[in-house]
């Protein structure tokens, strides 16, 4: 190893002992999650509906395999999208995960892909926050505190399941 070569693998290695140190494993993992949110809910409601985009910064791809939150807040959370049949919308959860393409971005967002809790403990309260990990199939598990936003009340379409 020639010297130059030395003295550039000891910086990255520095640069890494300090995002490790400094900063979660987010810093370094391959997948970002920005403009996340969950909807409110009333009171006494069993499911919501969590929205946010995923971008792969990575160059390979990156598989989102499964969501999980803390059992205080949902039984169960399921990947699900949103489908046309016959004129019917209809929700049809993901088991089989989603693969995110290099440098490219996957939105979960209303009318499309969600995250679902199901059992919610009480209902999603303005204000607060839920927290949901992400899991992958080629990186760390990504946990991410979503605001809890307004009621969308023209919009409030029940799931049914
Ligand atoms: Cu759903």
């Amino acid at each position: 190893m020639t010297p130059n070569t030395h003295s550039l693998s000891f910086k990255l290695l520095s640069v890494f002992m300090f995002a490790l140190t400094a900063c979660s494993v987010q810093a370094t993992h391959p997948v970002s999650v920005s403009d996340g949110f969950a909807r409110a809910t009333f009171p006494m409601a069993q499911s919501a509906a969590l929205y946010f985009t995923l971008r792969n910064k990575s160059e390979t791809p990156v598989k989102l395999t499964g969501v999980n939150v803390s059992n205080d807040i949902a039984s169960d959370a399921q990947i699900h999208t949103t489908e046309m049949n016959n004129d019917m919308m209809r929700m049809r959860e993901v088991k089989e995960g989603i693969v995110i393409a290099p440098s490219e971005s996957l939105s979960f967002a209303p009318g499309g892909y969600h995250v679902m809790l199901l059992g919610l403990e009480k209902g999603l309260v303005e204000g607060n926050s839920v927290s949901l990990t992400l899991s992958f199939d080629a990186a760390p598990d990504y946990t991410v505190d979503l605001p809890i936003i307004g009621m969308d009340k023209e919009a409030s379409h029940q799931h049914h399941h």
